[in-house]
């Protein structure tokens, strides 16, 4: 049983660099014990592990693998013990805030790693700790994994994937980094590519109330995509960011490779809890917005999903 009910002893060695190796056992804390963050604590179960939640309850989750096999994983709270990393997977609006809950015990961490979809939400961070005079190196994290809660505390792996983290600010990584996390030195652009993806999927699969792939096979939803995903392209070249691919082709071949899926805002909505889409498409309008640039596809999806 890898983990424990009383908080463990942090070996003094966990706060000096170790090598970058993912058998080093590291001190790790996660913030927002939903479903992506409890099947990271799972991945993580052989380190060191202390939860983070909003009322300082226990923090007992159940993980049900991809073979059906339940795991049940109590964290200790994290309180005062010094820390590797502190992984923050709330949704990206509730980012700030979940950081800000800790702030007293930031002297005490030596990463700060944003695990969610979106963005706005890291440069708020990387300002908000800047004013703090934090020293903790900022990284950010994309995931292709899957999961999903079936109730506050039960959390269903549904698909497996990569997750790659990159330093917010370019830097020289010096940190040992957990099993199952692939250090890119790209991570802005690796952010930036998928957000585009997402800005295109996402709300017009929550407006047309279809799954993926019917934005490939219906021919309505088809044409919205490639208008979408042509206004997206634009932004991203006003921003003089440009996307290395063409976004129509790229959205059409996700949504196809993902075709049994709803997308994660289709959920959101059919469960009535908020979307991403202001740290998705809010974001893009707020950039262009910058530049005297008007988004109003983006804008009208955004105002029909308000
Ligand atoms: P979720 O709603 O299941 O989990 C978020 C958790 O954060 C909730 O348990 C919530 O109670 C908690 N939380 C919010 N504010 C908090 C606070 N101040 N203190 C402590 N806990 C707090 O969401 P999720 O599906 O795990 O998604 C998290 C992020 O990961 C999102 O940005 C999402 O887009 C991204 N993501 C999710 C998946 C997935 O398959 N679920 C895949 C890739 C990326
Ligand atoms: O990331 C996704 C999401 O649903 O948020 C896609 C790629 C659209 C897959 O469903």
């Amino acid at each position: 049983m890898p983990y424990s009910s009383s908080p463990p002893q942090i070996p003094t060695a966990s706060r000096t660099p170790a090598p970058s190796t993912d058998e080093a056992t590291q001190s790790i804390a996660i913030l927002g014990l939903g479903a992506i963050g409890t099947l990271m604590a799972w991945h993580w179960r052989e380190h060191v592990l202390y939860g983070i939640t909003r009322d300082n309850s226990r923090c007992q989750r159940t993980l049900i693998d991809q073979q059906q096999t339940a795991h049940s994983l109590t964290l200790p709270t994290w309180q005062h013990e010094a820390i590797d990393w502190l992984v923050i997977t709330t949704k990206a609006s509730a980012t700030l805030e979940a950081l800000q809950s800790v702030a007293n015990q930031l002297p005490q961490v030596q990463n700060i790693l944003l695990l969610q979809n979106g963005m706005g939400q890291q440069q708020q961070v990387s300002d908000w700790l800047s004013q703090q005079q934090c020293s903790a190196n900022l990284w950010a994290g994309i995931s292709t994994e899957g999961a999903y809660r079936q109730n506050t505390e039960q959390v269903v792996y549904a698909g497996s994937g990569d997750t790659h983290i990159g330093l917010w600010q370019a830097q020289h990584p010096t940190a040992s980094i957990p099993n199952g996390l692939t250090v890119v030195d790209d991570i802005q652009q690796r952010i930036r590519a998928k957000l585009a993806i997402n800005a295109v999927i996402n709300p017009l699969t929550a407006v047309f109330r279809c799954r993926n792939g019917e934005l490939v096979s219906h021919d309505e939803y088809r044409q919205a995509l490639k208008e979408l995903a042509t206004e997206v392209q634009q932004c991203f070249e006003t921003l003089q960011q440009p996307l290395n691919f063409d976004l129509t082709e790229r959205s059409l071949a996700v949504a196809e490779a993902t075709a049994a899926n709803q997308s994660s805002t289709l959920q959101d909505v059919l469960h009535q809890r908020p979307t991403e889409l202001d740290y998705i498409n809010g974001y893009l309008i707020r950039q262009a917005q910058q530049l005297n640039i008007e988004l109003p596809l983006n804008r009208r999806l955004l105002a029909q999903l308000s």
